[in-house]
């Protein structure tokens, strides 16, 4: 694909903001194709065959950044394989970037964001989102002590991203701490003032 071949709309927000559930509803409803970096880092932990595997596991059990080569490179390839296999050219790319060096180097050489969607929600509310969720999910990252560590990246270096491209009038902000067909509603208005 050429650059301008395709559309990037980063998702961004806080441990259990909702992201992935309000991508998944995206994908239903609008042409989409949701990449998680989240799940593609996980889907190539299980990979035996990756060299990446230990790494990856221990960044997320610990809620710290994998180095940034690895995630961007299985964007990249989920963007080629996605674009090849379907035509889809609307991508959005749910938990990435979370660190300025990703940002730069994904819109250099990747893609630009159209916008960044950024997700709001108290840490009070998404603590107790992943606490349930950790009772049946399986996820190394979903227990307290990687909770604390995970909010604690995410206002270190994650936030950093955010106010980047609120400066450059990039964000769109919808408050998360509603039920899930209200967020719903909020996303689609505002992806529709966008032009989406
Ligand atoms: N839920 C959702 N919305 C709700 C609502 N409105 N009302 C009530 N409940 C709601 O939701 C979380 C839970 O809340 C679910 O049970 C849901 O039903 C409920 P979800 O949609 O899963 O939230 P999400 O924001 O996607 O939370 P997630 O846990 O996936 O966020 P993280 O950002 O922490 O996780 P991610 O998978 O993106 O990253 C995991 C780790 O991978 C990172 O910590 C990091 O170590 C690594 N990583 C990188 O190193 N680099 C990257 O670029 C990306 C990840
Ligand atoms: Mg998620």
């Amino acid at each position: 694909f050429h650059p301008g071949e395709i559309d990037v709309i980063f998702v961004l927000g806080g441990p259990g903001a909702g992201k992935g559930t309000q991508c998944q509803k995206l994908v239903d409803q609008y042409h989409f194709v949701h990449l998680s970096a989240g799940d593609l880092l996980r889907a190539e932990q299980k990979d035996p065959d990756s060299q990446y595997g230990e790494l990856i596991a221990d960044c997320i059990k610990e809620g710290i950044i994998v180095p940034q080569e690895i995630t961007i490179a299985l964007l990249r390839k989920a963007i080629v394989k996605n674009y090849n296999s379907t035509g889809k050219t609307r991508f959005l790319v749910d938990g990435f970037p979370r660190k300025m060096d990703q940002a730069l180097s994904f819109e250099d050489q990747v893609a630009q964001s159209k916008f960044v969607l950024f997700f709001e929600c108290p840490e009070d509310v998404m603590l107790e989102r992943l606490l349930q969720r950790g009772k049946t999910s399986g996820r190394s990252d979903d227990n307290i002590e990687s909770i604390k560590k995970r909010f604690r990246t995410f206002l270190e270096t994650s936030m950093p991203v955010i106010n980047y491209y609120e400066k450059k009038g990039k964000v769109v902000k919808v408050n998360c701490d509603r039920p899930v067909d209200e967020v719903f509603d909020h996303v689609v208005s505002h992806l529709e003032k966008e032009g989406i």
